[in-house]
């Protein structure tokens, strides 16, 4: 029982700090035309005040009620716990698209158990207004209402969110891209994956490929999808490095091995 009270009682917590969270970005948002924005990497890599402030927001409040447990941010990095519960933050998913005014953002908070199980992951998107949320073992929700993947699509028929980024080759996702497109599929990129990843578990999405991405990115996602009946491919942050990142594969069910043999394909042909 204790396992399951410590769970409930950092969800509670999650709750409320992702709608603080939100509602912090969103004042951001709305004032742009004053918001201090970093390159990190390069030009499409970039940090902004809202970052900055919305992880500071959820950190100091993990902290004052749990100073045991872990926490992993994208913009102040991983500090390590006694709890055995590890929380990973992405303060803003989808950081280009919301310093443009793009409304394809969102806050993702995941919760990491000694075993680097993720135990339970929310997702919100302060625009829409769209909370997912899930606890593992228990289902994946939107707004309170259950969420299913898409059970029917192809890949003929069906979207692909793709994700991209400078942090690997351009060949890495353009191979996908096009081998995918002679396929006869389709593809988005909505520049969050973590949004675009929990858009597979509402069934908007069949599936999302991305070659690197990192933990903060997708932890929180992954659980959603698994909860709503979609496969995820083992990533990184659930079993190795959590710093390192890696690809991230999320589907619907009938679409796992028809396009992880294409993107399988795509990488012994470039090799
Ligand atoms: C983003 C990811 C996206 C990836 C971008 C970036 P950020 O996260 O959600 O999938 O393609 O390069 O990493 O940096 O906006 O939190």
């Amino acid at each position: 029982m204790k396992v399951a009270d410590d769970i409930r009682a950092r969800l509670d917590l999650a709750r409320d700090i992702i709608g603080e969270a939100g509602r912090l970005a969103l004042g951001h948002f709305a004032d742009r035309a004053h918001l201090g924005i970093d390159a990190k990497l390069n030009g499409q890599d970039v940090v902004s005040a809202a970052d900055r402030g919305v992880e500071t927001l959820i950190r100091s409040s993990v902290a004052a009620a749990f100073p045991d447990d872990g926490f992993l941010g994208e913009e102040y990095g991983l500090q390590k716990g006694r709890s055995g519960w590890r929380w990973t933050v992405d303060p803003i998913d989808g950081t280009s698209c919301f310093v443009h005014g793009l409304p394809s953002w969102c806050i993702s908070v995941a919760l990491s158990d000694a075993d680097e199980q993720t135990r339970f992951g929310l997702i919100l998107a302060p625009v829409s207004g769209e909370l997912y949320e899930a606890v593992a073992d228990e289902g994946a929700r939107l707004n309170g209402q259950p969420l299913q993947v898409d059970g029917q699509a192809s890949l003929e028929t069906g979207l692909v969110g793709l994700g991209a980024s400078h942090r690997v080759a351009a060949t890495e996702i353009s191979a996908v891209l096009q081998a995918l497109l002679e396929s006869g599929g389709m593809f988005v990129r909505s520049g969050s994956g973590a949004l675009s990843i929990a858009e597979v578990a509402a069934g908007r999405l069949c599936a999302y490929y991305e070659p690197h991405i990192n933990a903060w990115d997708c932890l929180a996602a992954l659980l959603i999808v698994r909860e709503a009946g979609g496969f995820t491919a083992e990533f990184p942050g659930e079993g190795r490095s959590l710093l390192q990142g890696g690809p991230v594969l999320a589907t619907a069910p009938q679409i796992a091995r028809p396009l992880n043999e294409m993107i399988i394909g795509v990488r012994q042909r470039a090799s």
